[in-house]
C-alpha cells in the first residue's frame, strides 16, 4: 500500500477548497493517514523544494508557499501516488483537463491549488518532512475492501 504526500496550497485555503480537495480523495476510496494546517517556514520550503533550487521560480514559490497557512496531509491507497497526480491535472493549470483538481479550479502555474508527490522517493521524503511518526495515524477501515 502506498502512501503519498499532498498539500493544498495557500490559494486552495485561501478560496476555501480544502473540504473539496478532501472530498475527492475520501470519494476516490483514498484513506487519511494525517492532515494539519501549516503556516511553514521558508526553511521547510526550500527543503521541500530542493530539487527545484536554482530555477528561476523558486525564489518565488517559496515566498508564495510560505505567505499564508497551507493543508498538508499524507493520503493512502494503492497507486495512491500517480492517481494522485492523475487527479490533480498538468502543472500548468490552463493544460489540465476539466474535472482535474487544477483544471476545474485553476488557471495560474503559481497558484495550481495543489501539490502531490511524484514519485515513491519525494513521497516517503516528503511525508517524512512534514510530519513526525507519531502524527501518522495507521487505522483500519471497518468497511470492506470490495467497496471501491
Ligand atoms: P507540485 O510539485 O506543486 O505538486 O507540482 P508539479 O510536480 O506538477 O510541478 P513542479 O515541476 O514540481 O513545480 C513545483 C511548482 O512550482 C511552480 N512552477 N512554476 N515555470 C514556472 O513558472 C513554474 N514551474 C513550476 C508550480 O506551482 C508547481 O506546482
Ligand atoms: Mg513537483
Amino acid at each position: 500500500m502506498e502512501r503519498t504526500f499532498i498539500a493544498v496550497k495557500p490559494e486552495g485555503v485561501q478560496r476555501g477548497l480544502c473540504g473539496e480537495v478532501m472530498t475527492r480523495f475520501e470519494k476516490r476510496g483514498f484513506q487519511l493517514v494525517a492532515c494539519k494546517l501549516v503556516h511553514a517556514s521558508k526553511t521547510l520550503l526550500e527543503s521541500h523544494y530542493e530539487e527545484h533550487k536554482g530555477k528561476g521560480f523558486f525564489d518565488g514559490l517559496v515566498a508564495h508557499m510560505s505567505s499564508s497557512p497551507v493543508l498538508a496531509m499524507v493520503w493512502e491507497g494503492a497507486s495512491v501516488i500517480s492517481t494522485a497526480r492523475t487527479m490533480m491535472g498538468a502543472t500548468d493549470p490552463k493544460k489540465s483537463a476539466p474535472g482535474t483538481i487544477r483544471g476545474d479550479y485553476g488557471i495560474d502555474m503559481g497558484r495550481n491549488i495543489i501539490h502531490g508527490s511524484d514519485g515513491t522517493e519525494s513521497a516517503t521524503r516528503e511525508i517524512n518532512l512534514w510530519f513526525t511518526k507519531e502524527e501518522q495515524i495507521t487505522w483500519k477501515p471497518a468497511l470492506s475492501s470490495w467497496l471501491y
